[in-house]
């Protein structure tokens, strides 16, 4: 017998961070102990614009950081600090009012650092020549699934 499954329409996300350590160049505003750059970020694979289903993104960051709770309301949904340290990025994902879906809430550990020769960290030669800049890169892949969207949020989805 053929199963009649429920609708459910899926889209892809990517989210991480990548970083890199601060040379010659730091903001004005950086504490002299922070060492390192990083851009948490939540996008579309394949450079989707994402604000078509996501209203806002809420990164909160180590209690270290002033004014902890960051919340990203326009694409791209990214926040770009300093630091010294690894710590867990608390990610919401609220999504626009038609979708009528509870937010996502997950975690993403900041990575600075590489942890192992030739595997993830990306040595990416400036393109001026001389100093190869090291950054590394944290990223996952998800679906994020919506159940029996409601009719306005599934045309929503369908249209973009
Ligand atoms: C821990 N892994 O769990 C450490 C925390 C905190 C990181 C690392 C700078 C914050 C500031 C920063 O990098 N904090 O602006 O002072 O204890």
């Amino acid at each position: 017998a053929k199963r009649i499954k429920t609708l459910s329409v899926s889209r892809p996300i990517i989210y991480g961070n990548t970083a890199k350590k601060m040379t010659g160049v730091r903001p004005p505003n950086a504490p002299v102990e922070h060492t390192h750059m990083w851009t948490i970020y939540v996008k579309g694979p394949q450079g989707e614009d994402l604000s078509t289903f996501i209203k806002r993104v809420v990164f909160k960051l180590h209690d270290t950081y002033p004014n902890p709770t960051r919340s990203v309301e326009t694409p791209p949904f990214e926040l770009t600090e300093t630091g010294w340290g690894e710590f867990e990025i608390n990610i919401k994902i609220h999504f626009i009012d038609e979708a009528n879906e509870k937010m996502l809430n997950f975690y993403h550990h900041l990575r600075l650092h590489p942890y192992k020769q030739g595997e993830n960290p990306v040595v990416k030669k400036e393109s001026s020549g001389e100093e190869p800049i090291t950054e590394v890169e944290s990223v996952f892949y998800d679906e994020i699934v919506f159940n029996e969207p409601n009719e306005d949020f599934f045309k929503i989805l369908m249209n973009s």
